[in-house]
């Protein structure tokens, strides 16, 4: 559908939640604040620890507004971490300069009452005031995404205290003692389902579910530790919040997300790189949002293999209900200067 400027007004990101296809479609990138931009390494040394930057409410909405000030994106996405969570649980998390996360890790059912659900409010209630900074700060056409992990993605943190290539340790445990397990799954879904309601309370105008690990499940372990406890968190908050857009992003499940759109209840899915453009294509003509895809790394190289694929995307997705997205989230060797060009693209006349 071809679309007025008067229509880009007010949100117009959550326009494709209400059946509308924009063209150009709206614009946003995972990852759109963070070390590929000076401003960001500056305000990183200020806070200190990188848990630091996501508790201090002024600082927090600093980074989140980076992007947008520079380059307009249609959303903004909160600055916090998927980490926050086990965290305000208390198993203690940090970041190593250079490594990334490291947590103590819990491996077995003992080791859950280290967890401890009646003390998130402390640290989430700091996550909840940068959000209602930036609603106020934002400018009112830009929409805000409020997010968390998926609770199999965090439990691959808490399980092996580390990033990891094969998520072992986790897959590991849900085999030898599903019901122990399943235990630790559903401390996660508590503590996300309270995280996202004050979230969207603060002033979130969509969520997004971040399961970058579910790629590594066999079918049945999919079922019982993504789309399970995905379901129970969109339908709790559903039946509070009806009008708050969700979008799930299974990474590395585009075989799985057909049966992933059916049984989550997501309003939207966001595409991984590796999933083709044509399944990207049907599944926007089931009803549900789309969002992808464009390989963070072509974005790192720019130039004209970067216009071709902006154009390719823009073209099978052209008069679906799509919002222009990497398929992961930028890496701190993007050049600035390639992410303007790409906005730049997005929104041209095809
Ligand atoms: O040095 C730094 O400044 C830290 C780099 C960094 C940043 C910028 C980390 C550490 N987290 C973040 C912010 C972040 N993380 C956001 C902010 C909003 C935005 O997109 O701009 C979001 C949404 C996340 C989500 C997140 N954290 C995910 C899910 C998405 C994904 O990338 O797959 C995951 C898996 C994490 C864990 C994490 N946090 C940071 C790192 C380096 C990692 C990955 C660790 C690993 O597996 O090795």
């Amino acid at each position: 559908m071809q679309v007025t400027d008067t229509l880009t007004a007010r949100r117009r990101f959550l326009q494709p939640f209400s059946g509308q296809a924009l063209d150009p479609p709206p614009v946003w990138l995972m990852r759109q604040a963070g070390r590929y931009l000076p401003e960001y390494r500056e305000t990183r040394s200020e806070a200190g620890g990188f848990l630091d930057l996501c508790y201090t409410p002024r600082l927090a909405a600093e980074v989140t507004l980076q992007p947008i000030r520079r380059y307009g994106f249609d959303a903004a996405i909160l600055f916090s971490d998927i980490l926050v969570v086990p965290d305000a649980l208390g198993q203690g998390v940090r970041f190593a300069e250079g490594e990334g996360p490291v947590l103590e890790p819990i491996r077995d059912v003992a080791a859950l009452k280290r967890l401890d659900l009646s003390r998130t409010q402390e640290k989430f209630a700091l996550v909840w005031e940068t959000v209602a900074r930036l609603r106020q700060d934002l400018p009112c056409e830009t929409a805000l995404i409020g997010f968390c992990g998926a609770p199999w993605t965090v439990a691959t943190y808490v399980v092996e205290g580390h990033g990891s290539s094969d998520q072992g340790e986790a897959r590991r445990w849900a085999y030898r003692d599903p019901a122990g397990f399943q235990r630790l799954i559903d401390i996660l879904c508590e503590a996300s389902i309270g995280y996202l309601e004050g979230q969207v309370a603060a002033g979130a105008d969509v969520l997004q579910l971040f399961d970058s690990w579910s790629g590594s499940l066999a079918d049945d372990q999919f079922d019982a530790w993504v789309i399970r406890p995905t379901a129970r968190i969109v339908s709790t908050i559903k039946a509070r919040h009806p009008h708050v857009p969700i979008i799930g992003f299974p990474r590395g499940s585009a075989s799985l997300l057909a049966d992933y759109l059916a049984r989550t209840g997501v309003d939207g899915v966001s595409c991984d790189t590796s999933c083709p453009l044509p399944v990207m294509k049907r599944t926007a003509e089931t009803g549900r949002v789309v969002q992808g895809n464009l390989d963070p790394l072509l974005l790192v190289a720019g130039g004209d293999a970067l216009d071709a694929r902006v154009d390719a995307i823009r073209a099978a997705m052209s008069g679906q209900r799509f919002i222009f997205n990497l398929g992961h989230g930028i890496v701190p060797e993007t050049p600035p200067a390639h992410v303007a060009r790409l906005v730049e693209r997005v929104r041209r006349k095809l």
